[in-house]
């Protein structure tokens, strides 16, 4: 059985890495649980063991066979000294992610590329990943011409903070307080923020050339015409998706929901009768992509309109990553 280790183990994604482990019965001997000197000496339960978080240094990786990075600088800073060691690294950070020497993987899009990994294989941002679950099987289906993609994007995907920072600032409206804004540029409570990460090239944000990159590079299709506008909404869990597609070949809206029901990782929730679709409420602490509103779109001849959701900790991040594992295990 191989040990793990977990960086950034006390975070919002550290944590899910514990439950999805454990959710997924990963074969683990030792468990190492790393992170800032902060958080060092707190103790935490999996499995019936005790395990007390130690602070990351170059040498915490000595006997580990796969090293989980659940995000943020300690990548750039630790990474290559897990792969010293002989690890290998799934790392969700963006650090490595456009590395032509390092795979990008979304396991139901493109798990071949685990094959060939040198030491670190990058995990997808999670907008990414949901979007690309979705995609793959319309993809196989149809081929893709163009994609505009608009994100509804919950809190969690800034962290422990941004789901802090919602919280208070919706009891501080409820019960008359001050609203404190430090994780997100503006008050997010009661209103939306069309500009998640540092603005870029062409005054589109980080987040938004991720989505484009990075799905270029797990479709393999360095020329795909994708553009996206990422929001960040008052939502707890649960990123969500309008996803516009315009297809090669002309399919038929029975044919998609067909194969979106067949394909892995989705879940079809499409019933106008019913008042049925996909939200992030109900998809939150979950592992499927959801997809329903499959509608024709009628402006172009061969277009498609779906509404995306998926939970941004989990099949964003975490179940990814620990899918990712799987793969490596398999291998
Ligand atoms: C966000 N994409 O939602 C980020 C998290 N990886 O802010």
């Amino acid at each position: 059985m191989p040990n793990v280790a977990i960086v950034g183990a006390t975070g919002a994604v550290g944590q899910e890495f514990l439950k999805i482990l454990a959710e997924r019965n990963f074969p683990v001997d030792e468990l190492r649980l790393l992170a800032t000197k902060r958080s060092a000496g707190k103790k935490i339960n999996w499995q019936g063991r005790e395990i007390e978080v130690e602070e990351t240094t170059h040498q915490s990786f000595k006997n580990i066979d796969i090293a989980l990075f659940a995000g943020g600088s300690s990548s750039t800073e630790f990474a290559e000294a897990a792969v010293n060691s002989g690890a290998v690294v799934i790392d969700n950070s963006s650090a490595f992610r456009l590395n032509p020497e390092v795979p990008l993987v979304v396991p139901e899009v493109n798990p071949e590329d685990v094959k060939w990994h040198k030491g670190i294989i990058a995990n997808p941002n999670c907008s990414t990943i949901i979007a690309n679950v979705a995609l793959k099987p319309i993809y196989d289906l149809a081929g893709i011409k163009r994609i505009v993609v608009s994100t509804y994007q919950a809190v969690s995907g800034a962290g422990r903070e941004g789901i802090e920072e919602l919280e208070a600032q919706i009891h501080a409206i409820a019960n008359g307080g001050e609203i404190v804004s430090q994780a997100f540029p503006y008050q997010i409570a009661s209103n939306l923020i069309p500009r998640i990460d540092v603005f870029g090239e062409g005054d589109y944000t980080k987040e938004e050339w991720k989505m484009v990159k990075e799905t270029r590079k797990i479709f393999h299709v360095p020329d795909m015409a994708i553009t996206a506008t990422t929001v960040r909404v008052p939502v707890f869990r649960s990123h969500s998706e309008s996803i516009n597609i315009e297809t090669e070949r002309k399919v038929s809206v029975a044919e998609v929901k067909a194969v979106l029901s067949k394909a892995a990782g989705v879940k079809v929730i499409d019933d106008p009768t019913q008042d049925k679709y996909p939200m992030p409420l109900y998809t939150s602490d979950t592992d499927e992509v959801y997809i329903g509103r499959i509608r024709e779109d009628f402006s172009i001849a061969n277009g498609l309109n779906i509404w995306v959701v998926g939970d941004q900790i989990r099949k964003g991040a975490a179940t990814n990553a620990v899918q990712i594992a799987e793969l490596l295990l398999k291998k």
